[in-house]
């Protein structure tokens, strides 16, 4: 309906705990500084800022790996993020603003949530370096944000979490990946989501084998939720990030794929993670994740119809 396609709804999710390095606690704030609620009312939209929310602590969880760290407060945020989650769908459209990767045990359950109530299939599409397919049992950092993706397709080893709505690896696609851990690289091939890795980037382009997923979406009528992690962009052009990983997205590829999304009218709910203000450079990849948010959003250069060649 209308109100949901002109309103976006920004949740703060100064989530921390879900790795050793801290910072991301900083992110909502600093995507506040770099003017993304400014950028989305330029646009045309309604902008509702619900601040920054957080963790609905519950009583202590126990897990056999001794590497997990975090269970509790990460637990506790999935709660009530999935909780504001299906209730900002009901309003418009929600960007979570993280915030490491842990935020979206929560952000993605409360969309799929909300796309159980309306008998719509919910996608998935995931801009990130790693796959973040590990459960509770495979992780050997213990860093939780490496799992939302198990826990969104239902993998076992969830202990403590409730459960959710599940997303068949079939509706999910990964891009930008280049760094996989080995059980990671078995339970995608096992599970099966699309996995677009920096050398598909790199023989065809971003433009073809996105174009291919979002066929599927609109094939199927789903609502696609997309999950913007930091490090899908090149270190070189976004620092601000603790997991740094060489040959990743440029601005343009970047750019385009945001470009894409919005023509393509397909996505329901946002996620923007990992950046961590303590290791920018002067507010630049901040600044960046709010460019490519207005792509996202109907910012252009110029409109398409003037500058499409063939
Ligand atoms: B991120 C690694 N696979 O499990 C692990 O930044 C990295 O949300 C996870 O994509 C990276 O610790 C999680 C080595
Ligand atoms: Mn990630
Ligand atoms: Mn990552
Ligand atoms: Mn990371």
């Amino acid at each position: 309906d209308t109100k949901q396609n002109s309103t976006c709804v920004l949740i703060g999710a100064p989530i921390d705990c879900g790795k050793a390095r801290a910072g991301c606690l900083m992110g909502p704030d600093a995507l506040r500084t770099a003017g993304i609620a400014t950028a989305l009312s330029e646009l045309g939209f309604n902008v509702e800022d619900w601040g920054n929310f957080a963790p609905d602590l519950g009583p202590e969880v126990a897990c056999d790996n001794p590497a997990v760290h975090g269970l509790r407060e990460t637990i506790g945020w999935a709660t009530a993020l999935r909780r504001e989650g299906a209730r900002a769908m009901e309003v418009g459209t929600p960007i979570f603003m993280g915030g490491d990767h842990a935020m979206s045990l929560g952000s993605v359950a409360g969309v799929a949530d909300y796309a159980e109530r309306q008998k719509r299939p919910l996608f998935l599409l995931w801009l990130d370096a790693h796959t973040d397919i590990h459960t509770l049992a495979t992780t050997t950092s213990g860093n939780l944000h490496g799992t939302p993706v198990a826990y969104a397709m239902g993998l076992a080893g969830f202990e403590g979490f409730a459960p959710m709505p599940t997303i068949p690896g079939a509706q999910i696609c990964y891009l930008g990946l280049r760094s996989v851990d080995a059980s990671e690289r078995a339970a995608v091939g096992e599970h099966g989501p699309t996995a677009i890795d920096m050398r598909a980037i790199d023989e065809y382009g971003i433009a073809a084998p996105l174009e291919a997923f979002l066929d599927q979406v609109r094939a199927a009528n789903g609502l696609l939720h997309v999950s913007l992690d930091v490090d899908f962009l090149d270190p070189s052009i976004a620092p601000a990030v603790g997991t740094t990983v060489p040959g990743g997205a440029t601005v343009r590829e970047a750019h385009l794929a945001m470009e894409m999304l919005c023509d393509s009218g397909l996505m329901r709910s946002l996620d923007l993670v990992e950046l961590n203000p303590f290791l920018d450079d002067r507010g630049r990849t901040a600044e960046l994740m709010v460019d490519l948010t207005a792509s996202l959003f109907g910012r252009r250069v110029f409109d398409r119809e003037t500058t499409r060649y063939s």
